[in-house]
């Protein structure tokens, strides 16, 4: 990899935004994420090479998170950082010129508001290359069917945070596994484990983005 694909990783793992922003200390008035890319293509450097580069840098601060080495803030600056790259490699998406891992569902079960989980395993695992159709809080199950139908061969995550929305997790799955056996169904937020992932039926248990990003690489790999 070159040095200016590793500089954008850097930019990622470090939550190097753009230039103007003040965050890491150790960066400022440095260029961000969002100049060396734009940099990097203007030189021609593959926009599928950025892509590796910025999965790699997700994967490497998933992992941190993963082991108590980061926390929320970083995770969103990262997040952040990484979405400043896709920005710029929206269009090379939409050519097909760079292709996604495939489409991943994800959504806050009915009766829960709470997305900031949610949303920070949206985030890392769009940076892992998938694409991502967030369906948002307080979806019922006909929603996650219906998305399921548009986009047939989607992986699909749920969350939820509180104890009494976990039967609405349940019902969800059962939901989506009447409708859809092959669809694989990922399970995760705070009141979750792999005991109850399995009582509800569904596939997989992420305890965190990272193992999340874990379960759907697998799936590549099993199909
Ligand atoms: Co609420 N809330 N809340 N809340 N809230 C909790 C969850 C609670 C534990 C607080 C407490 O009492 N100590 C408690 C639940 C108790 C229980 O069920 N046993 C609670 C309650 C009771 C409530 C209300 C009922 C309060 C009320 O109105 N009386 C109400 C419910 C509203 C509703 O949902 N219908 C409510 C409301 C809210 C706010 C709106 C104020 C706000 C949410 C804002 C938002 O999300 N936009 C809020 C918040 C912020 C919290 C706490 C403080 C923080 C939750 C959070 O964001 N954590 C929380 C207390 C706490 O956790 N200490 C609390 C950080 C986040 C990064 O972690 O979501 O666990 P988490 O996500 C993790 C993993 O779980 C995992 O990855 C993430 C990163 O590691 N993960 C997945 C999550 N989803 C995943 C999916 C995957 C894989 C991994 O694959 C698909």
């Amino acid at each position: 990899m070159n040095e200016i694909v590793d500089r954008i990783g850097l930019c990622i793992e470090s939550g190097k935004i753009n230039k103007a922003s003040p965050y890491p200390q150790s960066m400022k008035g440095e260029d961000g994420a969002d100049e060396v890319t734009k940099l990097a293509l203007e030189q021609s450097t593959s926009p599928d090479e950025i892509l590796k580069a910025c999965n790699a840098a997700m994967q490497r601060i998933g992992n941190r998170f993963s082991r108590n080495e980061v926390f929320v803030p970083e995770l969103l600056m990262a997040a952040k950082a990484m979405h400043a790259v896709m920005a710029h490699l929206k269009p090379y998406f939409q050519t097909g010129d760079v292709k996604r891992k495939g489409k991943f569902i994800i959504g806050t079960v009915a009766g829960d508001l709470h997305d900031i989980g949610k949303n920070l395993v949206s985030m890392v695992v769009e940076g892992n290359g998938w694409e991502v159709i967030d369906l948002g809080v307080d979806v019922k199950s006909g929603k996650f069917v219906s998305a399921i139908k548009e986009n047939p061969d989607s992986i699909v995550g749920l969350s939820a945070l509180l104890t009494t929305t976990m039967a609405n997790m349940a019902s969800t799955v059962k939901a989506i596994k009447t409708e859809f056996p092959a669809t694989f169904v990922i399970v995760g937020g705070a009141p979750l484990s792999q005991a109850k992932a399995d009582q509800m039926g569904a596939d997989g248990y992420g305890a965190n983005p990272q193992s999340a990003v874990i379960l759907l690489n697998q799936r590549l790999i099993v199909n």
